[in-house]
């Protein structure tokens, strides 16, 4: 019964990708030969969704880098009580991969789908690549998508199920906007960063300019042409994603916008006025860092507590 629901799932998820595929990219020969550039094409409807604020009672817990440490997510979790709160749980991508246990991770956020959401990190893609084309690693062998996908992400990919990669393709925004109306609040969650043309500062809402990739992969921008970002840092006149954003904010004093975000880990734990880096290498000896909002009716406000394990 089990084994046959997993199959009528898995058809369907190879079906509607090949589907969406074929309509929306006239790929038309399933996965082989699918590129990264395709399969933003396949995530670009969703690369952005709002959640609205369902009243001050819900607290939002964001959380970094898990990359499989399912033992720290869970002693995370115990240490906010979560199983006794009424808490949306916001992961900002690299859940999986690098760790020990990252189908145990999915499992988790799958089982407790009606108050988890997340944004994919460039780990997330990778695996969704190689989920449905295994074979993009022989056809990528001269290294020349600007995506780095490796055995890794095949062995992630093959070790995940049908409906666990459906879950994370389907259910996974890159940018995902909190809005907290009663306060004025806006949480953006995204798992590289984000550029000042991405957000409309007249409606108060996102609106994305910068590629998927940049969103995904982003520490650095060029300074000189502040579209051009980068994982690395290719000279001076590259600064940090944030400073960008820092000034932008410094000319727009009325509006509450905080980015949180993951994937430097480098850097580790990085908490400034209006960015929160959470990656503080959790898969390699260091903490699991999350920050919890709680509203604070004497002051009107949404509150920040950091939360480590
Ligand atoms: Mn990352």
């Amino acid at each position: 019964m089990i084994a046959k629901r997993i199959a009528v799932l898995t058809l369907g998820f190879v079906l509607s990708i090949f589907l969406i595929t074929v309509m929306t990219l006239d790929v038309g020969h399933g996965y082989r030969g699918l590129t990264t550039e395709a399969l933003e094409g396949i995530l670009k409807p969703r690369v952005a969704r709002t959640m609205v604020e369902q009243g001050n009672e819900k607290q939002y817990l964001f959380i970094g880098d898990v990359h499989g440490m399912y033992d720290k997510l869970m002693d995370l979790l115990n240490k906010v009580s979560f199983e006794s709160s009424d808490m949306e749980v916001i992961f900002v991508g690299d859940f999986i991969t690098k760790g020990p246990d990252n189908v145990k991770v999915v499992e988790w956020m799958m089982e407790h789908r009606d108050k988890v959401q997340f944004v994919l990190g460039n780990n997330e893609f990778s695996v969704i690549m190689c989920a449905l084309n295994p074979e993009v690693l022989q056809e990528n062998s001269a290294g020349t998508d600007i995506y780095k996908v490796k055995q890794s992400h095949l062995e992630v990919a093959q070790s995940l199920s049908g409906a666990q990669v459906e879950y994370i393709a389907q259910e996974g925004t890159i940018v995902l906007e909190v809005d907290l109306e009663k306060t004025q609040q806006r949480l953006i969650a995204v798992h590289a960063g984000i550029l000042p043309m991405d957000y409309d500062f007249s409606t108060h809402h996102l609106n994305l300019k910068s590629t998927i990739f940049s969103l995904t992969n982003m520490k650095y921008v060029n300074s000189y042409d502040n579209m051009d970002t980068s994982r690395e840092k290719k000279g001076n006149h590259w600064q940090r994603w944030y400073k960008f954003w820092d000034a932008e904010m410094e000319a727009h004093e009325e509006e509450h916008v905080t980015v949180i975000y993951g994937h430097d880990a480098k850097k580790g734990l990085n908490i400034r006025k209006y960015t929160k880096g959470l990656d503080s290498a959790a898969v390699k000896g260091g903490k699991l860092s999350a920050l919890l909002y709680t509203y604070d009716s004497s002051q009107n406000l949404y509150k920040e507590q950091l939360v480590q394990v």
